[in-house]
């Protein structure tokens, strides 16, 4: 019998890494609506995924987007960071912003162009020496929209080469990891479209480059969770962005649109030993909160996560295996379901107050004044947003 007092140790060690960019604003194509209190600065954004952190005891990390989160100094940035008792994360490189990178980047048939999108991440890698991040991120925009427009071919070798001296250039312990996506802004092809092409990139680049998966980044009805035990099994899983779609790359929180999905793929998670305390998959959240307030919908965001792993814990591996042994489909679906079912937020708010946080972490926030004090604090300056 799984218990859930049994399987709370093995969620002692949840660590969830927050994006800095889900405490800015964002928008659709259409409105970005600003909100009173969104963080002006890097220094600001680290404050609210503090709080966060402080109530959940689950986000000590932060990712950072180049350039938007640029400073001129990234040691006292780093410094700053372990006194709100945070660390700085996963570097994410941006070529998708710049004028020049219309037609591409790493892909570019333009030499210029290329030597322009490589130094870019060459940048990155400088800068996480000095943040002591370990993973730097490369999601690229490049694609095209028309049949014939470019010679498919001929930039996946160029990524080949250009993914090469990044990689050439990343110190001892860091790590590059690259993402996929099968459409958007490319409408006809995508350069890196599928969890195949970036296996077969980071495959030939060597052990320090892995898979990125975010989990808004498949046609509908893909069975995600054979993806993460794939890659998990290849040894090639390095990182997750996650986050929840209804239509397309939707950046809703996560375990909001499907949280039977976020259950099925933590329980490939676990069972491809992602949880485990030396796991080096990094967990992170890919996330815009475009309506709701930013920091309770991170604050419910790490909270999903963690409630569908306790649930996905609390699957009876031994029944379940030796019912899918005696051939008994229903069973096995049984024992998967019941510990879907399973209301796991009581037993959770208990064990939170038992090490000393909030049982109701979204409660303690909106009791905290935390929101009132930034939105008189915050006036004037700029807020932060796609681009700042
Ligand atoms: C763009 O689609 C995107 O959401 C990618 O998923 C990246 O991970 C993220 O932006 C940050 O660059
Ligand atoms: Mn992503």
């Amino acid at each position: 019998m799984t218990t859930m007092s049994s399987i709370l140790p093995r969620l002692e060690g949840l660590a969830i890494e927050v994006p800095s960019w889900a405490y800015g604003n964002s928008g659709t194509r259409f409105k970005v609506f600003g909100t009173p209190g969104t963080p002006r600065t890097i220094h600001e954004k680290l404050a609210d995924a503090a709080k966060v952190h402080e109530l959940t005891g689950l986000a000590p990390a932060v990712a950072l987007h180049i350039p938007w989160d640029k400073v001129d100094d990234y040691n006292a940035l780093r410094g700053y960071a372990g006194e709100l008792g945070l660390r700085l994360g996963t570097v994410n490189s941006n070529t998708f912003q710049d004028e020049e990178y219309k037609f591409g980047s790493l892909t570019s048939s333009n030499n210029a162009v290329r030597r322009r999108a490589v130094d870019h991440h060459l940048e990155c890698i400088d800068i996480m020496h000095a943040t002591g991040s370990r993973d730097l991120k490369i999601w690229l925009a490049d694609g095209t929209n028309y049949p014939g427009q470019d010679d498919m071919r001929g930039r996946q070798d160029r990524l080949a080469e250009s993914l090469q001296e990044i990689y050439a250039a990343l110190g001892e312990e860091q790590r590059l990891v690259l993402e996929y996506k099968f459409f958007e802004p490319a409408f006809y092809h995508t350069d890196v479209p599928d969890w195949g092409t970036s296996y077969a990139q980071t495959l030939a680049l060597g052990e320090k480059a892995f898979v990125c998966l975010d989990t808004g980044h498949h046609a509908p009805g893909t069975n995600i969770e054979f993806i993460v035990m794939q890659l998990l099994r290849l040894g090639k899983l390095g990182s997750f962005d996650f986050n929840s779609r209804f239509y397309a790359d939707d950046d809703l929180i996560v375990g909001a649109a499907d949280p039977f999905q976020l259950f099925r793929i933590m329980h490939e998670v676990i069972r491809g030993g992602a949880l485990a305390q030396d796991s080096e998959v990094a967990l992170m959240l890919d996330q815009c909160h475009n309506l709701e307030e930013k920091i309770p919908g991170q604050i419910r965001s790490v909270l999903n996560v963690q409630e569908m792993a306790a649930r996905a814990l609390l699957i009876d591996t031994t029944a379940l295996a030796e019912a899918q042994a005696a051939g008994d489909v229903l069973a096995a679906n049984g024992i998967f379901n019941d510990a879907f079912y399973t209301d796991v937020r009581p037993a959770l708010a208990e064990w939170r107050e038992s090490r000393g946080l909030p049982a109701d972490p979204l409660a303690a926030f909106k009791a905290s004044g935390y929101q009132k004090k930034i939105n008189e604090d915050r006036a004037g300056g700029r807020q932060s947003g796609w681009g700042a």
